[in-house]
């Protein structure tokens, strides 16, 4: 298990100028790195892996959502769902910081301000926009409930299993097509490979057999391969690892028996 990532120092290294700075990079560089509200799950890791392929800085504050801290009123402030992933970005639109929440609009966020991995070409845009959400309402939420079902649920329940298991099957089968024919999900690399990323290397949690489908193996392979992607999927928390979801009482209660903030 890799330590602890508190700040992506490598890359604010190599990123210090060695000429005198214009006013704007200056003004950039003071107010400081993204700062990712960050927990070692899918989620959480695509955007790690957006952030270290973007070569941005960012620094990792880590939420022990195993221990409550996604209830404390400072990040509710910034993510009012109680989830992980969120960013603030000291730098955003008009030289402001501006906070994010949800995976799927922090990519788009993040790939809007570096013109990278989400293409400005509108027709190749809508490609993207396909397969983020396809991951977002489909293979994310189905994924998780699998997860749900067969690792966490103090009874196991085989409808819910074989519901959610045969349904990411399913889902795996349409990357698989996909893949068939093309490298990556869309034209070129984009935020849509990294947001299925996050979950598709657990389908072993998802009772998946990954031979069943090579093209998707291959993709994963290829992705995994990757050193910035690599980089981003070993950023972890210290905490990480000492609760275990499936065995500890408080944090199965803090997970799953949530009441509404009314
Ligand atoms: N749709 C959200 C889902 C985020 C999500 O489910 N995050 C989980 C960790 S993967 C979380 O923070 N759980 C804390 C909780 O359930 O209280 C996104 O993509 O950002």
């Amino acid at each position: 298990m890799p330590r602890a990532k508190k700040t992506n120092k490598r890359k604010s290294k190599a990123r210090k100028p060695a000429t005198k700075k214009s006013g704007a990079r200056a003004s950039r560089e003071r107010q400081g790195p993204i700062v990712v509200y960050f927990w070692p799950t899918p989620n959480g890791l695509k955007i790690t892996v957006m952030l270290e392929e973007c070569g941005l800085p960012y620094i990792v504050k880590p939420v022990n959502i195993g221990k409550g801290a996604q209830f404390e009123s400072q990040f509710l402030e910034i993510s009012p769902n109680n989830r992980i992933p969120a960013i603030v970005d000291p730098n955003g639109p008009g030289g402001s910081a501006i906070s994010v929440f949800e995976s799927g609009a922090i990519l788009q966020y993040l790939g809007r301000k570096t013109g990278k991995f989400y293409p400005a070409d509108e027709r190749k845009r809508v490609r993207v926009d396909e397969w983020l959400h396809w991951q977002m309402g489909g293979l994310g939420p189905m994924a998780g409930q699998a997860h749900h079902f067969r690792l966490y649920a103090p009874e196991k329940i085989p409808y819910a299993i074989n519901r959610y298991t045969i349904e990411c099957r399913r889902l795996y089968g349409i990357m698989n097509q996909r893949l068939a024919k093309r490298e990556f999900l869309c034209d070129a690399l984009s935020i849509a490979d990294f947001a299925c990323l996050g979950w598709a290397r657990r389908w072993e949690r998802q009772g998946q057999d990954i031979s069943e489908f090579p093209h998707l193996k291959r993709w994963l392979d290829t992705l995994q391969a990757r050193p910035a992607t690599a980089r981003g999927l070993a950023v972890t928390a210290e905490e990480y690892g000492k609760v275990d979801i499936s065995t500890d009482k408080d944090a199965w209660k803090l997970l799953f028996t949530q009441g509404a903030r009314t």
